[in-house]
């Protein structure tokens, strides 16, 4: 058997869930461009996601965003069944509201703090109408200057919302908790890095995990350390993958830094995350100047043609070398791995499996972009708020 063929069933367990907001429109602060034939419903949104599914095989449930999505979910779960995908993990929204200018979950007043669980509470009934397991918390809360607000105050607010809300969930539910070191507020978050979501959701219980957003450190930052840790600890829940050169730049996953991909997938790999049911990989990625579907193939595949090279890693001479002090060998052996082409023997892989050897062209030669760009005329493009 050769080495590729012994990695082939992990390979084919991978699943990527995308999120619905990639296919709506998105920018930056300065401008959100129209992309035609983009979805105006969240029915459109899972039709352009099971393309994804349909050409990769990668892609089979797709993270919903409330209240961008609200529709009747039951027959939206039907509709995502009869394109063949499922629907995901559930993400709330406390950062689009006014009275929400000072925080959620961690407001002084106790009626906005009240409404804010109540939305999570609306997000648990969600979940059980679309069989989500999951209820991502991403919170856009701190203050822009040093005096502004009492940051004690906030996290023990926090800890009180977070077990309402975890309280709530059914048995097999969890609570994700998503950390972010700045933006929208500038000198301190509430939630800014992986030690504080920890310390929240281990004070919960089992059901709640940490998500992993590779787009939210500081530049620098040793992101396969901190999935190396999560995994030790059993708390990494779910990873929002993307790529930044600079802030949070939700660009796609492997385009700025393929060797950093490289290196937090060996880590997943080595902490018995691959293919863990403890484990959600998600993309969360906008796509402001290419076009959306093939943005998410582009993604999925990168992240696929990473995780190959990633499970050749010869551990066995790795670890030899480790032990025996060879830094350079464990090096090499390291980027051995790292700089195989894996895409030949991936596109055989992939036709014998029904699927197309090039998914990308196989989408591109489907007519279907062209279709939803005659078809979608009139009415209001999703975006954000829709
Ligand atoms: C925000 O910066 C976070 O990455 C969120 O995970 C995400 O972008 C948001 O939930 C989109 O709905
Ligand atoms: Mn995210």
């Amino acid at each position: 058997m050769t080495a590729f063929e012994q990695i082939t069933d992990d390979l084919a367990a991978q699943a990527i869930e995308l999120p619905s907001w990639a296919f709506g429109n998105s920018g930056t602060r300065f401008k959100v461009f129209g992309t035609p034939g983009t979805p105006r419903d969240p029915f459109e949104k899972i039709a352009d996601a099971a393309q994804v599914h349909r050409h990769t095989g990668l892609a089979p449930t797709v993270a919903l965003h409330i209240p961008w999505d609200r529709c009747d979910f039951a027959v939206l779960r039907a509709h995502a069944e009869e394109n063949g995908v499922r629907l995901g993990t559930v993400n709330s929204n406390t950062f689009q509201d006014d009275d929400y200018k000072f925080g959620a979950l961690t407001h002084e007043d106790p009626g906005v703090r009240k409404k804010a669980i109540d939305h999570h509470l609306e997000c648990i009934g969600i979940m059980h109408e679309t069989g989500s397991r999951d209820l991502k918390i991403w919170l856009a809360e701190g203050s822009n200057y040093p005096g502004q607000a009492d940051m004690r105050g906030r996290q023990d607010r926090l800890h009180e919302s977070l077990r309402t809300i975890y309280e709530r969930l059914g048995d097999d539910q969890r609570l994700v908790l998503e950390y972010k070191f700045f933006e929208p507020a500038f000198y301190h978050t509430d939630v800014p890095d992986w030690g504080t979501s920890y310390a929240q959701v281990a004070a919960l219980g089992d059901k709640a995990v940490v998500c992993l957003d590779t787009g939210h450190h500081a530049p620098g930052t040793n992101i396969e350390f901190i999935v190396m840790q999560l995994l030790r600890l059993g708390k990494l829940g779910s990873f929002d993958f993307n790529s930044r050169f600079y802030a949070d730049d939700d660009l796609i996953v492997g385009a700025a830094d393929p060797f950093q991909l490289f290196r937090i997938l060996v880590e997943v790999v080595r902490g018995g995350g691959l293919n863990s049911p403890d484990v959600a990989f998600m993309l969360d990625q906008c796509h402001n100047v290419e076009k959306k579907i093939p943005g998410q193939i582009r993604s999925v595949l990168n992240v696929q043609e990473m995780t190959a090279r990633a499970l050749l890693l010869d551990t066995e001479a790795l670890r030899a070398a480790q032990v025996s002090g060879d830094v350079l060998e464990a090096n090499a052996v390291f980027m051995d791995a790292f700089q195989t082409d894996v895409r030949p023997l991936l596109a055989e892989w992939r036709a014998g499996r029904g699927l197309p050897a090039d998914p990308m062209r196989a989408y591109l030669d489907s007519g279907y972009q062209e279709a939803i760009e005659a078809e979608r005329v009139g009415g209001v493009q999703a975006g954000w708020g829709a």
